[in-house]
């Protein structure tokens, strides 16, 4: 992980010494790594960053507090080098579907498994009862400073959840139902942003847009939530271990509560909020430019927007810009493919939020040479994520396969440049 100067600094060095050795590799450039700060950042504000950035790096063991269960024992085992995460760490959740909607099974350790435990302690597993089980393959968190500070009234102006343009898209805003723990949330990330202001909930439930099902509200609330359970780690916000309920508490977990400190957790959230945008490559390639026309022309930009704008923010560089994310950060039904029958909040089984496509030709490099794509990793290309879009997405989808080769290979050169 390197910070804003470190890069150029490798560089330099890489350059100096290939000049007399052919063995030493050439440190990847500026535009091939996801790491690194947002540019207009004030010294304070780079020291804060790479505070967060070792503690998103550090990894945690049992005397720390990792567990009793957890799935991994470092933000970055999942999203490495800032980037899309390995299936190896995927997350499983699960739960079972009621007459009147869907139970997260808490009884049963849901939603989330931890697959893995300290010493002498036992691991959970998928309980049989369950009827809808989902994989989740961690994404990158690149430029994530700039959705958060989208405000809310530009989703809600976004949504369009009874086709109102009848274009068979129907966009929904991801609502949790209100508690005291996200107002607590929603209030902390205000003070870490004194300035911003975002408008009053929806009918009194909070927009989610983080996650893959928009079940986080902001990056505080996706951090402390990853803590508890991705990690085994307790924190002002959420202040009990995970345990596994077939076993019960664990004796043996002496690390004193909160095992993160309220201090750590605001410069992790920091750091995410100040990670600069993945870079594009090739962009002014005729050949690019044809493949994004293409792409706006058959409906992918309907959902996979290519330009947002932020609201007001005091971190400048997030202050009221234009970015491209190509996402509208809400939920879409996807059709039974994409079904897997387990839900979070008021989406539905089938419906997901838009992927964000930025950084997508970058996903092979952090994925270890291979790419895993759409929300369990299924897709293993660019073609085979396109053709399990089905749904609200089935038009543009045979939009797609209605066009020569040629064509479709600009429209998979135009997202290999994002
Ligand atoms: C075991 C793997 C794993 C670990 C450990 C982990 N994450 Fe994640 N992370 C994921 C997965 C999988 C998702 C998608 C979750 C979802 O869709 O609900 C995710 C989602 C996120 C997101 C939302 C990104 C988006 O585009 O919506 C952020 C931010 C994030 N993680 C930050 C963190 C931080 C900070 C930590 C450490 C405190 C952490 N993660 C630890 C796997 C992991
Ligand atoms: C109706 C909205 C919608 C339309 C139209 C749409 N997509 Fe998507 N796209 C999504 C959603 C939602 C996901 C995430 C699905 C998942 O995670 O399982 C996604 C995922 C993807 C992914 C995988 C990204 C990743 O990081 O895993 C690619 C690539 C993609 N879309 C490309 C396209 C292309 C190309 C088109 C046009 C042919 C298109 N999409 C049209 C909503 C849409
Ligand atoms: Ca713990
Ligand atoms: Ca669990
Ligand atoms: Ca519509």
């Amino acid at each position: 992980m390197r910070g804003r100067f470190g890069a150029g600094i490798v560089r330099w060095a890489a350059v100096l010494v290939t000049g007399c050795s052919p063995l030493v590799p050439e440190a990847p450039s500026d535009d091939a790594v996801l790491d690194g700060t947002l540019p207009g950042l004030t010294g304070v504000q780079v020291a804060r960053h790479l505070a967060g950035d070792r503690e998103f790096s550090r990894t945690f063991g049992a005397a720390e507090g990792l567990g009793p269960i957890f799935v991994a024992p470092a933000c970055a085992s999942c999203h490495v080098g800032d980037g899309k995460g390995h299936p190896v760490f995927n997350l499983t959740r699960f739960g079972r579907a009621l007459a009147g909607g869907f139970d997260p099974m808490r009884t049963h350790g849901g939603p989330q498994v931890q697959n893995r435990a300290v010493l002498n302690y036992l691991a959970e597993v998928v309980p049989a009862s369950a009827t809808g089980v989902a994989v989740f393959t961690a994404p990158a968190v690149s430029g994530l400073g700039f959705l958060e500070a989208v405000s809310d009234s530009t989703l809600i102006a976004l949504a369009d959840p009874f086709d109102a343009d009848g274009d068979g898209i129907s966009g929904r805003l991801q609502l949790l139902e209100p508690s005291d723990f996200l107002a607590e949330v929603e209030r902390l990330d205000l003070l870490f942003d004194v300035e911003a202001s975002r408008p009053v909930p929806v009918d009194g439930k909070y927009i989610g847009r983080f996650g893959k099902k928009g079940s986080a509200i902001n990056l505080l609330h996706q951090t402390v939530t990853a803590y508890q359970q991705d990690m085994g780690l307790t924190t002002d916000l959420l202040p009990e271990d995970p345990v596994n309920p077939a076993v019960g508490p664990f004796a043996g977990d002496d690390a004193p509560d909160p095992e993160v400190p309220s201090s750590v957790v605001a410069n992790v959230v920091f750091y995410l909020k100040t990670l600069k945008v993945p870079p594009r490559r090739n962009g002014d390639d005729p050949a690019v430019k044809l493949g994004g026309a293409l792409f706006a022309q058959i409906g992918c930009a309907k959902c996979h927007l290519p330009a947002l704008t932020t609201g007001p923010s005091p971190i400048k560089d997030l202050d009221r810009k234009t970015f491209h994310p190509y996402t509208d950060l809400l939920l879409h039904d996807m059709g039974p493919e994409l079904d897997d029958r387990y839900t979070e909040g008021r989406a539905t089984t089938s419906e997901w939020r838009t992927a964000p496509l930025w950084g997508l030709g970058l996903a092979e490099a952090a994925q270890g040479g291979r790419i895993f794509l759409l929300h369990d990793g299924r897709a293993r290309s660019i073609r085979e994520a396109i053709e399990h879009h089905g749904g609200e997405a089935a038009t543009s989808r045979a939009a797609f396969r209605g066009l020569a080769p040629d064509r479709q290979e600009l429209i998979l050169a135009y997202l290999r440049s994002l």
